[in-house]
C-alpha cells in the first residue's frame, strides 16, 4: 500500500499490504509509538467490530489506525471517538458532496446506510490514559455487492460510481480530526450531524429500551424517553433506528 499522504499530517504512517487488524498492531506498538501514529493496510484479514464483532475489510477500503496519547482522564475518551466519526462526515461531505451522518454512538451513514464504523480502544491505569487507539473503516473504493444485504451498508463508490483517492481521503480525515480537537466546537458539530436524534430508536445498553432519542450529551451518552414516559442515560450500547408507529 503506498498512498499519498502529506508528511506533516500524522508523525508517523505506517502503510501495510495486509494485516490482522490495524487495531491490533497499532497496540502492539502502542507504548513505544508518538502521538499521533497512523497504521493504515489494503487488506484486513482479522478486522474487528465492537462487542466481539467482524469487520468486513476488503481491499479498496480505507482501514487505519490512529495512536493518540492525550493527556486526558478515561472519562474524557469519547471525545475522540466522537473526532473520529465527525470528521468522517465531514470528509465525506466536503470531498463528495454526501449525505454523511452519524448514527449513535459511532457508526456513520449516508442515505441510511453505514459507509464507516469506529472502534475506539483504550489502555489506561486508575486514572491516567497510557494510549488510545481509534480504529476508523472507511468503505471507499469497494462494490457495495461484496456486502452481505441484511448489513444496510453502502460504500462511497456504490454513491458516486467512481473510485476516489484514498490518500486524499486519508489526509483529510486527519486534519479534519486534529482541527475538531482542537476546537470547540465538536460537541455541537456531533449533535448537528446526527441521524439518530429525535428518531424511535431502539438500544441494547445495559438494558433493552425502545423510545424516542431525545438527547446527546458531551460524555458520548443517549438520553432516550421511553414509550412508558421514564427517561434512560444510555452510555455505551448498540442502536437500531425504527420507523415511527
Ligand atoms: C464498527 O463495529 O462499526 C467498528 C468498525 C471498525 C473497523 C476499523 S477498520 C480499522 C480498525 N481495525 C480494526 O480491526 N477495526 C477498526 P460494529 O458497530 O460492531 O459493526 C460491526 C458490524 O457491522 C458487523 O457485525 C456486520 O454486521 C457489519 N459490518 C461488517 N463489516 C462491515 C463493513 N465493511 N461495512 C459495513 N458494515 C459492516
Amino acid at each position: 500500500l503506498h498512498l499519498h499522504i502529506p508528511e506533516d499530517i500524522c508523525s508517523r504512517l505506517i502503510q501495510l499490504e495486509s494485516v490482522g487488524s490495524t487495531n491490533e498492531f497499532a497496540r502492539e506498538i502502542a507504548n513505544e509509538a508518538e502521538n499521533w501514529t497512523v497504521v493504515i493496510a489494503e487488506v484486513q484479514t482479522a478486522g474487528r467490530g465492537r462487542l466481539g464483532r467482524k469487520w468486513f475489510s476488503p481491499s479498496g477500503g480505507v482501514w487505519m489506525s490512529i495512536i493518540l496519547k492525550p493527556r486526558v482522564t478515561p472519562s474524557e475518551a469519547f471525545r475522540y471517538t466522537m473526532a473520529g466519526s465527525v470528521a468522517v462526515c465531514r470528509a465525506l461531505r466536503d470531498l463528495y458532496g454526501l449525505d454523511a451522518r452519524t448514527k449513535w454512538p459511532n457508526d456513520v451513514l449516508v442515505n441510511g446506510r453505514k459507509i464507516c464504523g469506529v472502534l475506539t480502544e483504550i489502555s489506561a491505569e486508575l486514572d491516567v490514559i497510557n494510549y488510545m487507539i481509534i480504529g476508523i473503516g472507511i468503505n471507499a473504493n469497494m462494490s457495495a455487492s461484496s456486502l452481505p444485504e441484511e448489513w444496510n451498508a453502502t460504500t462511497i463508490y456504490e454513491e458516486l460510481h467512481r473510485e476516489v483517492p484514498r490518500g486524499e481521503l486519508v489526509a483529510k480525515v486527519l486534519e479534519e480530526m486534529r482541527a475538531l480537537l482542537e476546537s470547540g466546537d465538536l460537541y455541537h458539530q456531533w449533535v448537528r450531524l446526527s441521524d439518530t436524534l429525535n428518531r424511535r430508536v431502539r438500544v441494547k445498553g445495559f438494558d433493552e429500551v425502545t423510545g424516542i432519542a431525545e438527547s446527546l450529551d458531551p460524555d458520548g451518552a443517549l438520553v432516550v424517553r421511553k414509550d412508558d414516559g421514564g427517561i434512560v442515560r444510555i452510555l455505551a450500547g448498540d442502536c437500531i433506528h425504527l420507523r415511527p408507529d
